[in-house]
């Protein structure tokens, strides 16, 4: 069986993932590919539970290595329930988040050494990476005003903003390094015109 093609959607809070992750589906389904759209942390029923812990848990009682712990966990069951099988049968899986987010959040964000990420990073994925990520790049400031006001603030969304500076920050230098691999959109810009860029991207690789 083909390999199929894995995208993933990054950026900080609000930046327009969700909103776009279904655009992106749509897209690729018109080329006549069988899409599976997912979101991290969840996925899965196990993925799901721990993502209710990660979000809502009372802060002092998640350290930042029980966080990251956490999160290659959840990560680990929808690699297997949910991302290796569909990749297997060749459908595109487009996931709102993967492990850049970690790089970004847990390493950026919350400091831990990248050393420390890359070693689970090898143990849950064994060399799978996505083929795309589109970063949605914004000053964090916008983004929390888009996503505030929907509900109460979870324990990502209390952080301060120098908190998502540093995210931002961690996201850039990823798509710094890995230039082919990851793809900046200005997520500030108006939908149309970051939908329109996101046609180039997919049409780039023949995606729509
Ligand atoms: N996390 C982590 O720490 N480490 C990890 O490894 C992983 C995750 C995988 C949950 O993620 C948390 O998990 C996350 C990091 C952590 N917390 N934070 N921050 P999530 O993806 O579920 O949470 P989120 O980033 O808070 O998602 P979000 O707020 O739903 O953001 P979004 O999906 O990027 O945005 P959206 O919902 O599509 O758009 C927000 C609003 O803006 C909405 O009203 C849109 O209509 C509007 N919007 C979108 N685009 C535009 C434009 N271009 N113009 C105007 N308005 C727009």
């Amino acid at each position: 069986m083909s390999r199929g093609l894995f995208i993933t959607l990054e950026g900080v809070e609000g930046a327009g993932k969700s909103t776009h992750a279904a655009f992106i589906g749509k897209q690729i389904e018109q080329s006549g590919r069988t899409v599976t759209l997912s979101r991290e942390p969840g996925g899965t029923r196990a993925g799901e539970d721990i993502r209710e812990l990660l979000l809502h848990a009372r802060d002092a009682g998640v350290s930042a290595m029980t966080e990251l712990l956490l999160i290659f966990s959840a990560r680990s069951q929808h690699l297997e329930e949910i991302i290796r099988p569909a990749l297997a049968v060749g459908e595109v899986v487009i996931c709102d988040r993967f492990t850049d987010a970690t790089y970004a959040y847990q390493g950026g964000g919350r400091g831990i050494a990248t050393d420390q990420i890359r070693t689970l990073e090898a143990l849950v994925q064994g060399g799978l990476k996505p083929d795309l990520t589109i970063l949605f790049d914004m000053d964090p400031a916008i983004g929390l005003q888009r996503a505030g006001g929907r509900s109460a603030a979870d324990r990502f969304e209390s952080e301060s903003i120098d908190f998502f500076h540093r995210v931002r920050n961690g996201y850039l230098r990823i798509a710094e390094q890995e230039p082919d691999r990851v793809k900046v959109v200005d997520a500030a810009q108006p939908i149309a015109v970051v939908q329109a860029e996101i046609i180039e991207i997919l049409t780039a690789r023949g995606l729509c």
